[in-house]
């Protein structure tokens, strides 16, 4: 594992208007991912970014009363500030609007042009500007106000005829099948897989790749006149940031991508379009394309004096940004769809993290503090129950790594949490208070135990709370290089006697703020 590559993306937000929870989500599931195989030792690489282009932004920068480039220079930098205040490490924050991208798409609409893909015709069907899709007629419904939509996004669409640039899509199907089924782990989750394949057996029709009505795109090389349809410029982001066209980049090492995270309703675009622009173009695939769901507002007002909070920046204000991520993290299965609500943020915070490891740590750490001299306490012989405890905590990381195998990050979270629950009723049942007056060396023994299990347990719970964790492995006093998966168990014991800093709490409850 050690040095072995990773990179992840996440999909490229439309800044149309400013970033929504479902931004968040995606960004915050990436983030968890990217840091786990951090701290398992892969030397990872992060994008995320804007998708600027597009009939869509155009009509909104109009509304507004600006140009396109005011419009996205104004909202691009919201996203790259949601990440940051969500605490998403990502390695570089791509906006399609960046030098290289311009230079990155051209070349790779020129390899598909030189492999004989494109060709100029007219286009003359339906597009959704919301979706930025064309549609074919047997995909929309006409509603009673007399407004054609697509049917699986219900956007309206409108009708378009106009000198277009065609990728030859139709003589990938067979390709883009027999890769699926050489591929198993190509499409998740399984149902998404399913959705593609019979998508595909169904036959492709070639796409529209250009437009001429509007000008705000990529101009296509050697064609006046035509922008780039946006999605072929926004896939294109994925290569862009590894330094493509330029083979010999240091980063183009981190291609091909091991993981697109993305969301549901728009598989069909990396997984079909995206593989066949690059066979086309001769550059390898993507690894494995995980669409994950939708997460909604119950749809209820979060809270009678909070108001419907919806804003990511403001719900990582409210309740915090460790609460934030691990409430969608360990609420919604990841690749199902979820709800949230204010009490269901709410029960978590406080039941998960406040009580069972927040006051877990908190309680153990004061005793130490208080009765081991503020040092990491020496343990005497261990019995059956410290035993069985050390062995669940330093199971960890292998029911973790199986449970990220498959990206079922509620999975690790319950496996960790479930091993939080253990320590609990360890320590209730250990009694320390009650040790510290009969049997003070069974005392220590006891707090050397739990300290030792909180240690595996901070660094677990780095991925996903890594304020919280990082406040916890310093309670500890362990060591910034210390703190990779490969130090969970025997090996690498708190060492007795280390001096340990006072205690502080690392997740308060949430109180309900006066009505
Ligand atoms: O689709 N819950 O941009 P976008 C979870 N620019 N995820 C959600 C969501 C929700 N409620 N709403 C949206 C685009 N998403 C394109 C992508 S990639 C080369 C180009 C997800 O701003 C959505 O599924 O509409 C997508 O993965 C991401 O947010 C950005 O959506």
């Amino acid at each position: 594992m050690a040095g072995e590559r990773f990179t992840i993306t996440t999909a490229i937000s439309y800044p149309n208007g400013a970033p929504h929870i479902g931004h968040a989500y995606e960004v915050i599931a990436a983030d968890a991912i990217a840091r786990f195989k951090r701290i398992d030792g892969y030397d990872v690489f992060f994008v995320t970014g804007t998708d600027e282009h597009g009939l869509k932004i155009q009509q909104t920068a109009t509304k507004a009363g600006v140009s396109p480039r005011a419009f996205v220079d104004g909202m691009a930098p919201r996203f790259r500030t949601m990440a940051e205040t969500l605490n998403c490490a990502f390695d570089r924050f791509i906006r399609t609007t960046d030098p290289d991208h311009l230079v990155s798409s051209q070349a790779l609409w020129r390899r598909m042009e030189q492999a004989g893909d494109i060709y100029l015709s007219k286009y003359a069907g339906w597009y959704s500007v919301r979706d930025e899709a064309y549609y074919d007629e047997s995909e929309l419904v006409l509603g009673e106000d007399g407004v054609r939509r697509a049917e699986r996004t219900g956007t309206p669409v409108e009708w378009v005829e106009e000198e277009s640039y065609f990728f030859r899509l139709s003589a990938y199907a067979e390709r883009l099948l027999a890769h699926y089924a050489e591929n198993p782990d190509f499409i998740g989750p399984e149902t998404r897989r399913n959705e593609v394949v019979s998508f595909v057996r169904s036959g492709l029709q070639d796409l529209s790749v250009s437009r001429t009505t509007f000008d705000w795109g990529i101009p296509v090389p050697g064609a006046p006149g035509h922008v780039m349809y946006v999605w072929v410029d926004a896939l294109t982001n994925y290569i862009t940031a590894c330094g493509f066209p330029e083979e010999a980049d240091p980063r183009w090492r981190h291609w091909p991508a091991d993981l697109h995270v993305i969301g549901k309703d728009i598989i069909r675009f990396h997984a079909v379009y995206w593989p066949a622009f690059l066979m086309s173009a001769g550059v390898p695939l993507p690894r494995r394309v995980f669409g994950h769901g939708f997460l909604l507002s119950r749809g209820e007002k979060m809270s009678k004096s909070l108001g419907n909070v919806v804003d990511p920046i403001e719900l990582a204000g409210l309740y915090g940004v460790d609460p934030l991520r691990y409430f969608v993290l360990r609420e919604v299965p990841f690749g199902q769809d979820g709800n949230y609500s204010h009490e269901a943020i709410v029960n978590r915070t406080n039941a998960d993290l406040a009580n069972d490891l927040g006051n877990l740590a908190q309680r153990s750490l004061t005793m130490i503090a208080r009765n081991c001299d503020g040092a990491v306490p020496q343990p005497g012989d261990l019995t059956q129950a410290d035993r069985a405890l050390l062995a669940a905590a330093d199971a960890l990381p292998a029911a973790a790594r199986a449970a990220m195998r498959d990206y079922a990050l509620h999975h690790a979270l319950a496996e960790i949490w479930a091993v939080v629950a253990e320590a609990n009723r360890y320590f209730a049942g250990q009694e320390p208070w009650t040790l510290r007056k009969t049997d003070p060396a069974r005392m220590a023994t006891v707090l050397y135990v739990t300290a030792e299990v909180l240690r595996a347990i901070g660094i677990l719970v780095q991925p996903f709370v890594p304020a919280a964790a990082a406040t916890l492995l310093d309670l500890l006093a362990v060591p910034q290089e210390a703190r990779g998966l490969a130090t969970v168990g025997e090996g690498q014991r708190l060492t007795p006697g280390t001096a340990l800093p006072a205690p502080s709490p690392i997740f308060p409850r949430f109180v309900e703020p006066e009505a």
